[in-house]
């Protein structure tokens, strides 16, 4: 009995000596804490809108005067970003007879009208770019989106080959 005690509490101490020493050495202790405290203290701000997506389907049969081309299609996107007066836009069409010429114009269903906006034709089935607006087109486009139509122009169909409204 007597000879036991003084063993234990050595070990019991050295054990000890150990775990302080190992946290104090461990290089990667920072590594082993939970992932809650790796988090910043305040969450990160949630993204700033950039602009409204707008939409517009494009087919033969909504060109005016036409005829349109009577077997194109297409699809263009239109996002725009009114504090900066930029415009980002995509455009993919289809069964079209020598893509010219693409553009954002002013006038309702049924009506034609002004470009203003010009966007790179879709020469290969496909184009997208970004370009600066005057900041009344980008309120106009916004505050009444179905009062623009994107039009797409071929060699066969000039004066526009596949037209839509744009809309959300
Ligand atoms: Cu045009």
């Amino acid at each position: 009995m007597a000879l036991r005690t003084p063993v234990l509490s050595a070990i019991t101490l050295a054990t000890a000596s150990c775990a302080v020493a190992g946290w104090a050495a461990d290089p990667h202790a920072g590594h082993t804490m939970p992932a809650g405290h790796a988090m910043p203290a305040t969450p990160p701000a949630s993204p700033t809108p950039t602009g409204q997506g707008l939409k517009a389907t494009l087919i033969g049969a909504n060109e005016v005067p036409g005829p349109g081309d009577a077997d194109g299609s297409g699809a263009a996107t239109v996002t725009i970003d009114p504090v900066k007066n930029q415009l980002c836009y995509t455009i993919k069409v289809a069964l079209l007879d020598g893509v010219t010429m693409a553009h954002i114009h002013k006038a309702p269903m049924g009506s034609m009208g002004n470009v203003v906006v010009p966007l790179a034709a879709p020469t290969t089935g496909s184009s997208e770019g970004c370009v600066q607006i005057r900041p009344e087109i980008a309120a106009g486009i916004l505050a009444a989106p179905s009062d623009f139509y994107v039009n797409v122009h071929s060699q066969a169909n000039l004066a526009g080959a596949v037209r839509g409204q744009l809309g959300k």
